[in-house]
């Protein structure tokens, strides 16, 4: 049997052996009574990281953003978000659900909003209009195959926001990828954002859990939002154990992951057939463009499941493959092997 190798996205990875271990001896208590000595060590631990004064520990990034979303808009706001933005594409249409609010698209240059598009997405203090509640940035930026925003550009609408009194809340669900692509502490990244959402299941291979950072009394509103949406967990502190291990060890390792992608991108490019733009492999994402290859994304997963090799369409002509710390490079060698006779055949 050949192995398998998963390249379908970073939530695939597995808990690490010291996980499991910190997990099996994690002191818990009730967290609705703020009792979890482990979950308030998570909170306090990631608030600190990213440079914020509280955070609250939530099962999903969905409801990380959806939780930030109803503790700074209310019913018939409108918040602005980039077009390609997974609050936008993939949270089920939650901010319509849950918030009540409407969502205006500003669109991207690889998840890049231009700042002067933003200004004019901002309404005027009219009585026909909708207000704006909040401006959402996403970093680094899914849809566009993991590219990390010029922090240049996060100033730029951070600053013009501030100059109206919006909220900004990042999307930072793998912000330490973006951190470790810029060389940067992420708190570099984190400063130009009031609320900060990052997941801990992702490339940290924790099983479960996202953080919200931000002022004490957003998070004191984003609390509030998690129990109305069932999600006050009791003895969770078994997760977050897992999760301080993400923080503390997994985002020192992030950069290699990041070398896998660039190996598997530069294997893939040599295919004929197959289309890959290098410099948006910035981080642990590879899109693949399949087109040459006279296949549509989803005819070439298909052909490559059956050669065990698992990826994602993004969209009708693109693969999405994702490196983690549950391929080496020897598996990304491999899968490039199994593309290469796959496509010869
Ligand atoms: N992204 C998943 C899928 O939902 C697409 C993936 O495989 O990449 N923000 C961003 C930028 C994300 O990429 C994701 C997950 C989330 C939020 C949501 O996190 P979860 O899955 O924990 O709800």
């Amino acid at each position: 049997m050949k192995k398998t190798i998963d390249l379908r996205s970073d939530t695939v990875t597995q808990p690490t052996p010291e996980m499991r271990e910190a997990m099996a001896r994690a002191e818990v208590g009730d967290d609705v009574y703020g009792e979890d000595p482990t979950i308030n060590r998570l909170e306090a631990l990631g608030a600190e990281m990213v440079g914020k004064d509280a955070a609250v520990f939530v099962p999903t990034g969905t409801m990380g953003n959806q939780v930030s979303i109803m503790a700074r808009a209310n019913r018939g706001d409108e918040i602005i978000v980039e077009s390609n933005a997974h609050i936008f594409m993939y949270e089920a249409g939650g901010p319509a659900v849950l918030s009540g609010v409407q969502i205006r698209t500003v669109p991207g240059t690889r998840g890049a909003m231009d700042p002067e598009d933003v200004k004019a997405a901002i309404r005027e203090d009219d009585i026909h209009c909708p207000r704006t509640a909040l401006i959402c940035m996403e970093n680094t930026h899914n849809r566009s195959g993991g590219c990390v925003l010029p922090l240049e550009n996060m100033r730029a609408i951070y600053e013009l926001a501030k100059a109206q009194g919006i909220a900004v809340h990042l999307d930072g669900a793998r912000v330490f990828n973006a951190a470790a692509a810029l060389g940067v502490d992420v708190k570099q990244i984190t400063k130009f954002a009031d609320s900060v959402q990052f997941c801990l299941s992702k490339g940290l291979c924790a099983p479960v859990g996202s953080l919200v950072a931000g002022p004490k009394d957003f998070i004191e509103r984003a609390r509030r939002a998690r129990k109305v949406l069932g999600g006050g967990m009791r003895q969770a502190g078994i997760l977050a154990a897992a999760g301080i291990v993400a923080l503390e060890k997994m985002t020192k390792r992030l950069a290699e992951d990041h070398e896998k992608a660039k190996r598997l991108a530069q294997g893939l490019a040599s295919v004929p057939g197959l289309d890959i733009d290098m410099s948006t492999v910035q981080t642990n994402m590879v899109l693949v463009g399949t087109k040459g290859a006279g296949m549509d994304a989803s005819g070439f997963a298909a052909l490559m499941e059956r050669r065990g090799v698992l990826f994602n369409p993004s969209t009708k002509y693109k693969v999405r493959m994702v490196t983690h710390n549950d391929v080496g490079f020897d598996d990304i060698d491999e899968a490039i092997r199994r593309v290469k006779e796959a496509l010869s055949a």
